[in-house]
């Protein structure tokens, strides 16, 4: 029997190995999989575009690298994250798409019953070439069917930089959930690859008039045209809750969150990282300190030479109501190192969701309380209605108990605090 050791046999598996390279080298490309999407650009709006009326397709392409974002006091900071290429023909996308990372990522709202397919392009890290990480999606939370479609990295699979991959979410459960990047989980989340995500329940497209308990739905677009209905139209719950006691107005998704400078500042000068010493002295709702949280326009970044400024940071963290809405606040910690505690100190809130389940007992009963303050640990979510009814017209703030944390670094005041302006 030959020895499988041997010069000769090794010789041939490295040119196949090689071979093999070349050959998927070749084919690493952008490849858009969006059913009845004409173009390829992952929007089936464009008049090319055929989407079949019986199923309920959504598209989105997210790339994913670098970029910079810019903290409340000033500090340029740089940043691993993901940014949305929907609309970009495919060819263009890797080019239009570096070094332009926002955070938080931008925000998937789906509906129950979607079928969602992701394209994910790694357009690999500009300013540290030296990386070759690829990326990956992992959906929080989410009871994924298809493992391989769950960005682990034990059980699925990165995409390399100049590639891109199609994610598939049968999107069968409503709550609100998170995503991030899971490769090298821990560094690629503490340098921003995180994002808020949630699900609509089917019960917000039942047909207007119907009886929930003692709630009657309406669906004013639904009983106009069915194939016409808008999930945004008409009444809105958190969950299939068959009593319309999750029925809100307007909605927030709101990431806790904090970076640690010391470890971007690292990470962008190639230096080793530290892990062990990490410490978020920008705590942040939705990637800014106060007051920056409340600044409606997007911020624009101030990156170092030779990188262009670019709107770093689209989305705030401003809260707003006019009397008697209802409020409901998709409120996620994806934070590597804190527990955070967020106090609500003049308005209730009214928890009727956690970890993207209803908060119901076994037997049916509503489990929901009032409190001032919610604690969130890394990964958990919460669903938070705050009722208006009867508030005096103001200004209340949504901020971190731990008044440490209303900080930006070496700046008092700021910090993990927003407002809600109410009408
Ligand atoms: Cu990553």
């Amino acid at each position: 029997m030959r020895n499988r050791s041997e010069p000769r046999y090794m010789a041939i598996l490295v040119a196949a190995l090689l071979l093999l390279q070349m050959a998927v080298a070749a084919h690493a490309a952008v490849h858009v999989q969006c059913p009845g999407d004409g173009n390829g650009d992952a929007d089936l709006l464009d008049p090319e575009d055929t989407p079949d009326p019986n199923r309920q397709v959504r598209c989105m392409h997210l790339a994913a690298g670098d970029g910079y974002t810019i903290m409340a006091d000033g500090k340029s900071q740089y940043i691993f994250g993901f940014a949305d290429a929907t609309g970009m023909a495919p060819e263009d996308a890797i080019n239009n798409m570096q070094m332009k990372m926002v955070f938080p990522a931008p925000t998937i709202a789906v509906d129950e019953g979607d079928e969602f397919y992701l394209t994910l392009t790694n357009v690999g890290m500009v300013n540290r070439p030296d990386l070759f990480d690829p990326h990956s999606v992992h959906w929080h939370g989410f009871p994924q069917a298809a493992s391989v479609f769950d960005g682990l990295p034990e059980s699925s699979f990165g995409i390399n930089m100049m590639s891109s991959l199609t994610y598939y979410y049968n999107v069968v459960e409503p709550g609100t959930f998170m995503y991030h990047c899971h490769i090298e989980a821990v560094e690629h989340m503490q340098m921003g690859m995180l994002g808020n995500l949630y699900v609509r329940p089917a019960q917000n497209r039942l047909p207007g008039g119907t009886m929930l308990g003692s709630h009657r739905h309406a669906n004013p677009d639904y009983n106009l045209n069915p194939s016409l209905d808008d999930p945004l139209v008409g009444h809105k719950y958190v969950y299939n809750d068959g009593d319309g006691s999750t029925r809100y107005d307007v909605e927030y998704p709101i990431m806790m969150g904090g970076f640690d400078p010391a470890f971007h500042d690292a990470s962008e000068e190639t230096q080793p990282l530290p892990f062990a010493e990490m410490k978020d002295n920008y705590t942040t709702l939705n990637g800014r300190g106060y007051p920056d949280t409340v600044i409606e326009a997007a911020l624009v970044n101030n990156p170092p030479a030779p990188y262009e400024a670019y709107n770093g940071q689209p989305m705030n963290a401003l809260i707003k109501a006019t009397r008697p809405q209802k409020i409901l606040l998709r409120l996620i910690n994806l934070n590597i190192t804190h527990f955070w505690t967020l106090q609500s100190l003049s308005l209730p809130m009214t928890v009727v969701g956690i970890d993207s389940k209803l908060l119901r007992s076994a037997t049916g009963e509503n489990l929901y309380y009032k409190t001032n303050s919610v604690t969130l640990g890394g990964g958990q979510a919460m669903d938070i209605i705050i009722d208006t009814r009867g508030v005096p017209p103001g200004t209340y703030f949504l901020h971190a108990a731990d008044m440490y944390l209303l900080s930006n670094d070496k700046q008092d005041f700021g910090g993990m605090m927003t407002e809600i302006r109410i009408e």
